[in-house]
């Protein structure tokens, strides 16, 4: 009995087995030793004091064995489901956030632009088709305002009236706090605008459904072409480097006249960062300005390719696939 007992309390998994253990071997009741107890007052008085002392050191052993098992388990906390737990070890750190590298990047640039003048302005996501399309020349019949190249909202209003003013949408560009600004202060302006659009894209290496642009303002009294070139010249030597390569290509939108694409040279390749041009007068005209007054430029940038040039990154998937293993490099 005593082997059994003992054998028994040393092999125990869990709490649960010890204490049905403990009830088979030591209870008050029921419990084997009770049993060879009993027994005891049956044994010839000349064998009694041999089998008393030999009782007492089976019970005395089974006890032991019953407070190593207890103390076992206590370790291990209240489940008794590790029996290695050492309180005395140090902790484990919990981990603690960091900033997206997106966002990292917005800081970068806006004190980038900062150093020359801009100061930062916001506005909404969604948008009302006035934002994103009139006041920037984008006429109701214009393929941009395709809701097959926008994510129109499903309210009530645009149900009714279809794809008119009552319509609401996710900013597809960032041009739309331009528009913002000039409604509510007048020249001289120096703005850029940091924020997320968003497009029906299918992602790819350089595409993604939800980005980022940096939009650029500038409007006063004779700006021209040579100072929108200077000003993305210096913000991308600054940011990517005085061996960085720029190209402007001719193109058209219909909020700037002239229009260009720019182009950065990466990899051996040339890669389309943004638009800009000259502000088309009836922007000017859409938000209250006398377009013989004043003149100047906007540019919008992809934020994440900014990103991506600058850091090496060859998928813009990967910036928002939330792996770990990669964001934590930022
Ligand atoms: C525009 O959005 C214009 N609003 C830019 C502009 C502003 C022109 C002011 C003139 C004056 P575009 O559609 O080309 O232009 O987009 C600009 C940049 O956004 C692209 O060059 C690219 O860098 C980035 N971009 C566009 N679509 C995606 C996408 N799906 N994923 C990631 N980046 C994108």
């Amino acid at each position: 009995l005593k082997r059994e007992a003992i054998d028994t309390l040393q092999s125990v998994a869990d709490a649960e087995a010890l204490e049905a253990a403990r009830v088979k071997y030591a209870g008050q009741k029921k419990g084997a030793l009770k049993d060879v107890q009993k027994l005891m007052g049956s044994v010839a008085s000349e064998d009694r004091k041999t089998a008393g002392m030999g009782f007492n050191e089976a019970k005395n052993a089974i006890a032991d064995a019953l407070q190593a098992a207890t103390d076992r388990f206590s370790q291990g906390g209240a489940s008794g489901a590790d029996p290695t737990f050492d309180p005395s070890l140090p902790g484990v750190r919990p981990r603690i956030g960091h900033v997206h590298p997106i966002t990292q990047t917005i800081t970068h640039l806006t004190e980038i632009m900062g150093r020359m003048g801009f100061e930062a302005a916001e506005g909404p996501e969604v948008e009302d088709p006035h934002h994103n399309f009139v006041a920037l020349n984008i006429p109701e019949d214009h393929p941009a305002r395709d809701p097959l190249d926008n994510f129109y909202l499903a309210t009530a209003q645009a149900a009714e009236k279809s794809n008119t003013e009552g319509s609401r949408l996710l900013r597809s560009q960032t041009s739309t706090v331009q528009i913002r600004v000039m409604e509510n202060k007048q020249p001289p302006i120096r703005v850029i605008s940091l924020g997320r659009v968003y497009r029906p894209d299918d992602p790819d290496a350089t595409h993604f459904p939800m980005f980022h642009q940096m939009e650029g303002l500038l409007v006063d009294k004779h700006v021209t072409m040579a100072n929108l070139k200077t000003v993305l010249r210096v913000f991308a030597t600054n940011y990517l480097g005085d061996d960085v390569q720029i190209r402007f290509r001719p193109s058209f939108f219909p909020f700037t006249e002239p229009s260009v694409e720019v182009d950065f040279l990466w990899d051996g390749q040339w890669i389309e960062f943004g638009g800009a041009g000259m502000v088309d007068p009836n922007v000017f005209k859409a938000v209250g300005y006398d377009p013989d007054q004043v003149s100047g430029f906007a540019f919008g940038l992809g934020v994440e390719r900014l990103c991506m040039r600058r850091h090496g990154i060859k998928d813009i998937r990967d910036l928002y696939s939330g792996d770990m293993r990669f964001l934590s490099q930022f």
